[in-house]
């Protein structure tokens, strides 16, 4: 079968964003979108002709359209073995799992993760290098000065491949091998924990339920949480994945699982719940009436580490991202062991994981992750907390409760404004980024300010350098506000407002965490002109 080369040209604004190119799919439904970013990144990946490439979605609207035409293009760029998740379905983690365990050159991720889906909702995709995660900076911003520059992509005149049936099919001569999307990802969480002990949690009578949000955990958590841990059937709620997710944002906070938080605060709760986004990389974690914000779930997963048989050797060190609470810098003090703070996006994990430095990482934004994998496991995250809850023999309050008394409270929260005007959103940094030298000393609302600055990253690894990643204001009581913006929207400028209180062991441990911020916040959103700039006089989304 002799590839078919197309004439195309470049589409504006290709750049890949925080985690890959994230457009509405009415943008990718244009003709040639797809393939130009995808020849873009066949063009710049070195060893493409002869390699195994894995190839997965989370099962969003588009995902089987875009699927069938990667698999084409693979096979007339002369891809080997193309390994696909049955029915086009990998979540995110189980790709890297699947790229790693194959040896591949690396994979095709489609997903717009948590936003959400169905014709008028969002997709993307992204290239996962042979380590299993996100391509560094220097490769994605190859695939956006070559969609700029693009002539041409190649593609074979063929019938769809049939992609539901496991097994071993021929595209020319390219090898189409559909996996069970489950089995590989499986076989690796069995080997992490102490599957006797949350075998054992859960026949005493413990009770969670899990929210796959109509996403792409449903069949994982199916299969690992009822068929192979024992928790009882219907323990996975949501559970059948859905193209456009039932209509539902599948982002797993406090202001997009609702259902799930009522169950947790309402009367007969179960011990503790648990939800992941549209990839499966997310994670919230809930217990009986306590939400547990996900700068804290890092802290303590470090704390309680070597109760996971993975980690019983102990923790090499941690990460965070720059936004993200210092409550597990303070673990990591306790522990000996070097915490590193890092920009925003999964992929700045990745050299750290490699070289040893870490093996537990996370962020705010409902990621924590080990280096099982070299993306955030959200699935991943749940069980680790049944195995920390198992050995422990503690409830969630019990355990947060024992973790502020040992290390005090940071009390975090964000402020979302969503879809503002790009340039009323970037005069806004630009106006407080040229304030941010003359604000040490002063103070706000009664708090000083110890340090202003902006954040830039030096990876230690490799040395690569990024600038301009979030505008911090620390004050001498611990509490810090973080300004930057998002690197995921579709829709205009999202900006993002972080805000912590530290209460150290004996101080004001019990307060609702919005309350315990509203005085920041009120400082933030002044500090920066918000309304002034964007007109928003309170945020789209409060977490
Ligand atoms: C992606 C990245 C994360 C990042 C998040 C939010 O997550 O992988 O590392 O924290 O975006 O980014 P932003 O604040 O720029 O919107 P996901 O789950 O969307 O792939």
């Amino acid at each position: 079968m002799d590839p078919v080369i197309r004439p195309t040209t470049p589409f504006d604004g290709q750049r890949p964003g925080t985690s890959g190119l994230r457009k509405s799919v009415q943008t990718f439904e244009q003709p040639r979108y797809l393939e130009n970013f995808v020849q873009s990144i066949i063009d710049c990946v070195q060893g493409i002709p002869g390699a195994t490439l894995v190839l997965g979605g989370d099962g969003r609207y588009h995902n089987r359209t875009a699927i069938q035409t990667i698999v084409k293009m693979a096979a007339a760029n002369g891809v080997a073995r193309l390994v696909v998740g049955a029915g086009g379905i990998l979540s995110t983690p189980a790709a890297s799992c699947v790229i790693r365990k194959r040896k591949a050159l690396g994979g095709i991720i489609l997903s717009a993760s948590h936003n959400p889906g169905g014709p008028d909702g969002d997709f993307g995709i992204k290239f996962n290098a042979a380590n299993g995660g996100p391509a560094p900076e220097a490769l994605t911003e190859a695939f956006f000065k070559r969609s700029k520059e693009i002539a041409e992509y190649r593609t074979v005149d063929a019938p769809d491949v049939d992609l539901d049936q496991i097994g071993e099919r021929r595209l020319g001569s390219m090898v189409v091998e559909v996996i069970d999307p489950v089995a590989d990802y499986a076989e690796l969480t069995d080997s992490l924990f102490d599957i006797d002990a949350i075998r054992a949690l859960f026949a005493s009578g413990f009770r969670m339920v899990f929210d796959a949000m109509h996403a792409v955990t449903g069949p994982y958590a199916v299969e690992i949480l009822e068929h192979r841990l024992g928790a009882p059937a219907g323990t996975a709620i949501n559970a059948v994945p859905l193209e456009d997710f039932g209509g539902h944002h599948p982002d797993p906070n406090l202001a997009h699982a609702v259902d799930l938080v009522a169950a947790l605060n309402g009367p007969d709760a179960p011990d503790f719940g648990a939800a992941s986004d549209g990839d499966g990389d997310r994670n919230m974690i809930l217990g009986r009436g306590v939400f547990v914000s996900p700068s804290d779930s890092l802290a303590v997963l470090a704390a309680n580490a070597t109760h996971v048989p993975a980690f019983r050797g102990g923790l090499t060190g941690v990460a965070r991202s720059m936004p993200t609470s210092r409550a597990v810098d303070r673990v990591a003090e306790a522990l000996g062991i070097r915490c590193y703070e890092t920009p925003t996006g999964w992929k700045f994990f990745g050299t750290l994981l490699d070289d040893g430095r870490i093996n537990l990482c996370g962020e705010e934004s409902f990621g924590t992750g080990a280096d099982h994998v070299r993306e955030k496991d959200g699935l991943w995250a749940v069980l680790m907390w049944l195995n920390v809850l198992a050995a422990r023999r503690l409830s969630v309050a019990e355990l947060m409760a024992e973790h502020w008394n040992t290390y005090g409270r940071t009390y975090y929260g964000r402020h979302d404004y969503e879809a503002i005007e790009q340039a009323a959103a970037d005069r806004l940094i630009d106006e407080l980024r040229n304030r941010l030298p003359l604000l040490a000393g002063t103070s706000l609302a009664g708090r000083r300010v110890a340090t202003a600055d902006e954040f830039a990253y030096t990876d230690p690894v490799d040395g690569s350098r990024s600038e301009r990643q979030g505008l911090r204001v620390s004050f001498e009581d611990g509490s810090r506000i973080v300004y930057r913006l998002s690197g995921t929207g579709t829709a205009g400028a999202t900006l993002r407002v972080y805000f912590e209180r530290y209460e150290p062991v004996g101080g004001e441990h019990g307060l609702d965490a919005p309350v315990a911020l509203a005085e920041l916040a009120a400082v933030a959103a002044d500090l920066a002109g918000i309304q002034r700039h964007t007109g928003r006089t309170k945020p789209d989304v409060a977490t």
